[in-house]
């Protein structure tokens, strides 16, 4: 385990990346602002399944540069970037046999992004990470749903499309999925990153997960995956541990903004000083800092984000370690 572990204690710094279609709405839906984080803009409003699959054709990021990318989290001084492979949409940001409703089937981009992030991180010697939500799923029958607004317990759909089996949706899209996302880059990524278990994740149910994930001895995957399983990493989330966590490995995930998915009416951007000072505050604790940027529809990374990560790294290159 210290083994596997080496490189994220030492790292520090990290990208997280929220992209998907929620970025096309970018926090409006039906002309008016939906309240919340962009990327949960589907169950805020309440979104059919049919009307938010069909943002899918709309969907074509020429803008994105898996170069430009990499390249800014380098010059910020990050060692590793996590990006959303799926969210809770259900939208696969990759290619996927597994299910159809993927940015290289459902698009007129037709490229798969973390195909080209993958080879560009291998060539800039930058570590990758897939966030994968992998109990929550909006558009995928049986996929699990957190309780919000009016939707009706015990499942909290708002669409018949979404009814169906836990353990069906987990053994047709979810475990295959993860196994994709294992096995068609190369070597395995970084870190899975798993968020919002339900306890639709039974002990049994995550253990076949852990199973996979097991077959992939220098993973590192974080405490979210459910079914009581604790994983390799605590992830606080926009809060730093006044202690850390003693005798764990950790990481703060934070927004620059209110929002992890693009919203165009966030304007509301920590400082430079701010962000510094809390990459210094986890340092000293022993944590790494996982910030996050919500690239546009079109790929683009948004200007004030752009703009204080170039500050961060030319603050570290002056006063930094490397
Ligand atoms: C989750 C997601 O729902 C959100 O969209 C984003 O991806 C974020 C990184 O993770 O949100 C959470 C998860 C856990 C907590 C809060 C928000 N938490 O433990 O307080």
């Amino acid at each position: 385990r210290d083994a596997r572990m080496h490189w994220f204690r030492e790292a520090r710094f990290g990208m997280f990346i929220h992209w998907g279609l929620y970025s096309i709405p970018a926090g409006r839906w039906n002309g008016k602002e939906v309240p919340g984080a962009g990327e949960w803009l589907m169950i805020d409003a309440s979104v059919p399944v049919a009307d938010y699959k069909a943002l899918a054709p709309q969907f074509n990021p020429t803008e994105f540069s898996a170069e430009r990318v990499v390249t800014l989290a380098k010059t910020a001084g990050m060692k590793y970037i996590v990006i959303t492979a799926k969210h809770h949409e259900g939208f696969a940001m990759f290619a996927s046999k597994a299910d159809p409703f993927n940015i290289v089937d459902a698009t007129p981009y037709k490229k798969d992004p973390l195909k080209a992030l993958a080879a560009e991180c291998r060539k800039q010697g930058m570590k990758l990470g897939f966030y994968y939500s992998q109990d929550q799923d909006w558009t995928a029958p049986g996929g699990a749903a957190y309780q919000t607004g009016d939707h009706k317990p015990p499942t909290y759909h708002w669409d018949p499309a979404q009814d169906g089996s836990f353990a069906d949706y987990l053994h047709r899209k979810s475990i295959p999925q993860i196994q994709e996302l294992l096995t068609n880059y190369g070597e395995a990524p970084a870190i899975l990153w798993f968020d919002t278990p339900s306890s639709d994740m039974t002990p049994e149910l995550a253990g076949e997960v852990v199973k996979v994930l097991n077959q992939h001895p220098k993973l590192i995957w974080n405490n979210r995956l459910g079914g009581g399983y604790s994983g390799d990493t605590e992830t606080p989330e926009q809060y730093i541990p006044a202690n850390g966590y003693p005798g764990k490995d950790w990481e703060s995930c934070m927004t620059m903004n209110g929002t992890w998915g693009y919203k165009t009416d966030d304007t509301n951007f920590k400082s430079t000083e701010t962000l510094l000072h809390n990459l210094i505050d986890i340092a000293s604790k022993g944590g790494n800092y996982l910030l996050n940027i919500g690239p546009k529809s079109t790929g683009e990374v948004p200007e004030a984000e752009l703009e204080r990560l170039e500050a961060m790294g030319r603050w570290l290159k002056v006063n930094g370690e490397s």
